[in-house]
């Protein structure tokens, strides 16, 4: 232990607490070390900016509705240079686009599916005390916190509010926007760097940090699923870093790397030297984001697959392939980024080569859900909250995935593109299907964190709730895509005159939308509720097999009482002549 910043493979655990004894509450809860402490640190800013994003969800979903009518009081509260009279001005409702989606994924599944339950359960789940290097992680933490401040106080800056060009920033708009963006892109490079620290972090930690005996493929599904996410976090973020550095300059420094020469703006010829081109923006942003998809999905995956064979009380069927697949898709979501660009006349080459990729890059996701839903083929299935969350994740992943391969393909995407079709798919990706996988997560780890269950009742009542209103809001905008309404409309399309027979779906949508936040009062209650009337359990409470639930509930600053040892795979369930019907991989 004479290095502070890294922590020995397995220090004695006395050792360990008579080095940390001391540590006042500040040291302890705020400028923590301690992964526990920073994943759930992450875990309560990943909410918190997701229950805020979904806010901002809220209010669009208004306008989407009912545009043009006035929200009373609210226009009062937000201001006239927001909602006059209580209308909502076009620019404020792209404020609300442009920061729902970046808060989204930057902010709230990001930190919660990474940050958060990789921090917390990875080295837990590898027999490790801490992560590798516990104050590069505790700075990974405040650079998001940073980050997160800045977007929140783009909001209030005095001049034209936050950003308005799309959580994609598409140039030249987001070179000659107001100040707000400005304000986006140095968010966006404390949120790149955080994650960056994180990624390091993650895959120091999975190599060197792993109990004796946990070879890779003892591995639980979800400790690949997250070293795999750091990989592409390490390899996809630069690029943006980058060209996120890139934009600023041409903003603040007068640079044009994205602005071509004699661009004329309401009117007015742009002064500055020209040469640029905004099709670069466009390949480094989507080089960053397709396999930012990723990181939104594998996480969840791995939470499914630990739920899926815990409550089905059966190995994971074809484990193997599972990690296999998952390795590859990893490999593969580098190479398919352009088929975000079909539109941009790429040429019919070009194109080719992203759509073979693209459907190529299908078949791993397909295999590893046909794995999970074979493995639950003749389980006697236990449904606890966590299972239903982590059984519905399996159709609306598989909705968001199969609506996806139209998109894929050149000549359907073509009428596709820009509608709200797109959106509907990629929400069934990142809505009930992230959302329910990292809530399913929560049920889950949440009694090894606090050594308390939460309630089942309530939890059942999320869950119906969260899974019909879901669907209520995103179903119908297949329709309306299918129909040709834009994303990105402040108005959902009434200025279109072929847009009339489809706009009562909006109305279906946002009530769905309003109702689906009601649903999430009861696990906002629980939450809080069951830390300190849930009921209490030991260290095992799903009798499940991987080394997590050796270490005591909740586990003690070094994590466990002796360093455990991985004997077997991570889901030896009902294996035939034992004792029990689990053989958890931390027994001799
Ligand atoms: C149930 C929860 C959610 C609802 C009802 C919802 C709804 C919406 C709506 C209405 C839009 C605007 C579409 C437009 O203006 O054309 C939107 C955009 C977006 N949402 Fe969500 N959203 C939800 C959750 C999420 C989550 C969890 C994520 C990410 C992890 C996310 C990421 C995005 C992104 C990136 C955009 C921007 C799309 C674009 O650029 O056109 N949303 N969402
Ligand atoms: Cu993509």
């Amino acid at each position: 232990m004479s290095d502070p910043g890294t922590v020995a493979a397995h220090p004695s655990h006395a050792a360990h607490e008579a080095h940390h004894e001391e540590l006042g509450f500040w040291r302890k809860y705020v400028f923590s070390t301690d992964h526990k402490v920073i994943g759930i640190q992450y875990a309560v800013t990943g909410l918190l900016f997701l229950l805020f994003g979904f806010s901002l969800m809220m209010l669009m979903r208004w306008n989407l509705a009912y545009p043009g009518v006035a929200i009373p009081w609210l226009g009062a509260i937000l201001g006239d240079s927001r909602m006059p009279g209580g209308t909502m001005l076009p620019e404020f409702y792209n404020e609300l686009g442009a920061m729902h989606g970046t808060i989204m994924v930057f902010l709230g599944v990001v930190p919660l599916a990474v940050g958060g339950f990789g921090n917390f359960v990875l080295p837990l789940q590898i027999g490790a005390p801490d992560m590798a290097f516990p104050r590069i992680n505790m700075l990974s933490y405040w650079c998001l916190f940073l980050g997160g401040i800045t977007m929140l106080a783009s909001f209030v800056i005095p001049a034209g509010g936050a950003a308005q060009s799309g959580w994609t920033s598409y140039v030249p708009l987001s070179d000659i926007a107001g100040s707000g963006q400005t304000w986006w892109l140095v968010g966006m490079i404390f949120l790149i760097t955080s994650s960056l620290l994180g990624a390091l972090n993650f895959i120091t930690t999975t190599i060197q940090l792993r109990a004796k005996g946990l070879t890779f493929m003892r591995f639980p599904f979800f400790v690949w699923a997250q070293f795999v996410t750091a990989f592409l976090l390490l390899l996809a973020f630069p690029p943006l870093e980058a060209a996120g550095v890139m934009q600023l300059m041409d903003r603040v420094a007068g640079t044009s790397f994205f602005l071509p020469s004699g661009l004329v703006v309401s009117g007015q010829a742009l002064t500055n030297a020209g040469g640029g081109n905004p099709l670069l923006w466009q390949h480094l942003f989507w080089f960053l984001a397709h396999p930012e998809v990723y990181v939104l999905i594998l996480p969840a995956m791995g939470i499914v697959a630990e739920i899926i064979a815990n409550n089905t009380r059966k190995p994971l069927w074809g484990y193997r392939s599972m990690v296999y697949s998952l390795v590859f898709l990893g490999f593969m979501s580098f190479i398919v980024w352009a088929h975000h660009m079909f539109m941009t006349g790429m040429g019919t080459a070009m194109a080719a080569f992203f759509q073979t990729t693209t459907m190529i890059i299908s078949i791993p996701s397909v295999v590893i859900l046909t794995s999970l839903m074979i493995s639950l083929w003749g389980a006697s299935m236990r449904f606890n909250t966590p299972m239903l969350f982590a059984l519905a994740f399996l159709p609306m992943f598989g909705i968001g995935g199969l609506t996806g391969l139209p998109l894929g393909l050149n000549i359907t995407d073509i009428p596709l593109h820009d509608t709200y079709y797109v959106i509907a798919h990629f929400h069934y990706v990142v809505a009930p299907g992230t959302i329910f996988g990292l809530m399913a997560g929560i049920y889950y780890w949440y009694p090894k964190a606090t050594g308390r269950r939460m309630n089942e009742t309530l939890g059942k009542i999320h869950f119906t709730g969260s899974l019909i209103c879901m669907n209520i809001i995103f179903m119908p905008m297949f329709i309306m895509g299918l129909a040709g309404v834009s994303r990105r409309l402040a108005d959902g399309g009434a200025s279109y005159d072929f847009a009339q027979p489809v706009l009562h779906w909006n109305v279906w949508s946002s009530w769905g939308a309003w109702t689906l936040g009601l649903f999430q009062l009861p696990f906002i209650f629980n939450f809080f509720w069951s830390i300190w009337n849930g009921e209490k359990v030991g260290e095992n409470p799903w009798e499940a097999t991987t080394i997590e639930w050796s270490a005591p509930s909740p586990p003690p600053h070094g994590n466990f009482i002796g360093a455990p040892e991985a004997y077997r795979g991570p889901y030896e369930y009902s294996v035939p002549g034992a004792p029990k019907d689990f053989w958890p991989q931390f027994e001799a």
